[in-house]
């Protein structure tokens, strides 16, 4: 994501208001989709099989998220995968490059090398039909065509969706083996309205479009409307993981480093930022922590319902990342 904060995206809707709103949506959504809700019933025990597809080295929220998910119990992950990120303003030639080492030290600073980590394509799809072919896209096939039957391969999107468009091409025997969860686009629910105008819809419209028209294909969609509520501070980052070693440490550095033209010109302090990506492996890991609905897709695409979540419980996705990430300095997972 491109912005700290959304000006575009009403932010100071009221709580109660949106809730109102939100009760509209959800009484046939919730039912039919069982997907989760706010204080719902607990996440199911048996372990989830999860490639993590990530723009990593675009801001720092997905190195956040890429630990949470490496340090979750109820995840088996299969595999993080690099991303592109052309669009971001001055962005360099090599976006997945930078994606694929920020992924490969992550990896080593967890002791989890052992995770297999293909690297992406660099380049959006130039048509909705036209794959990018790359060692990731073939380790999606891979692992979606080893899934078990009755099961399904969770692929998380924490960028543009290039190489889950490009596996999905390549390969249609696996769209009944997979299940896309993507963090994107926005959705106002008062208006009823979707907008593309969103950073990782941008970096790959295309490939974005693939997924959504592609029947059979389910789809759970994470909106940056919602995710934007998940914000972290710097100086609490640094009470609780500053001096303390590895992962730790790591992400405070990831925090102090960043230093871009966009960032300069919006957030030059970094005294807050956004953690998008977290939000949609939270909402996957413990499905009481978010609100999904069932809606159907934007206009444009392919009429079919999608599960989406519209709302998060920002402050206990905080809660479950610092739960987490204590559980991992202490020697757990
Ligand atoms: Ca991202």
């Amino acid at each position: 994501m491109p912005t700290l904060a959304s000006p575009a995206y009403p932010t100071a809707l009221g709580r109660r208001r949106f809730l109102k709103n939100l009760a509209g949506l959800t009484a046939a959504g919730l039912a039919a989709r069982g997907t989760g809700s706010l204080g719902g019933a607990p996440a199911p025990e048996k372990r989830l099989r999860i490639v993590v597809d990530a723009d990593t080295a675009n801001e720092i929220d997905d190195a956040f998220a890429l630990a949470r998910a490496l340090m979750e119990p109820r995840f088996q992950v299969e595999g993080i995968t690099s991303a592109q990120w052309h669009t971001q303003e001055e962005s360099p030639r090599d976006t997945v490059g930078l994606s694929q080492q920020l992924n490969e030290e992550l990896l080593r600073v967890m002791n989890r090398a052992d995770v297999p980590h293909p690297i992406g394509s660099n380049h959006p799809l130039v048509s909705a039909v036209k794959p990018q072919p790359s060692p990731a896209a073939q380790h999606i096939i891979r692992k979606a065509l080893d899934t078990p039957a009755g099961e399904k391969l969770i692929v998380a999107i924490l960028g543009p969706c290039t190489n889950l468009a490009s596996a999905v091409l390549l390969e249609p025997a696996i769209i009944p083996k997979v299940s896309c969860h993507f963090i994107g686009l926005r959705h106002d629910p008062k208006q009823r309205l979707w907008s593309r105008d969103e950073f990782n819809t941008n970096n790959d419209p295309n490939a974005l479009d693939t997924l959504l028209n592609t029947p059979g294909l389910e789809f759970h969609l994470m909106t940056a409307s919602a995710s934007q509520s998940l914000v972290f501070e710097k100086a609490d980052v640094d009470r609780r993981l500053k001096g303390r070693g590895g992962v730790a440490d790591f992400l405070v550095r990831l925090w102090d480093n960043y230093d871009r033209a966009w960032q300069r010109r919006v957030a030059p302090t970094k005294a807050t930022w956004v953690m998008w990506d977290i939000a949609l492996i939270a909402a996957i890991a413990r499905p009481e922590l978010a609100n999904a609905v069932t809606l159907d897709a934007p206009p444009g695409n392919l009429k079919r319902p999608i599960s989406v979540w519209v709302e998060i419980d920002a402050n206990r996705m905080r809660e479950d990342f610092w739960t987490a990430i204590e559980r991992c300095l202490a020697g757990g997972r």
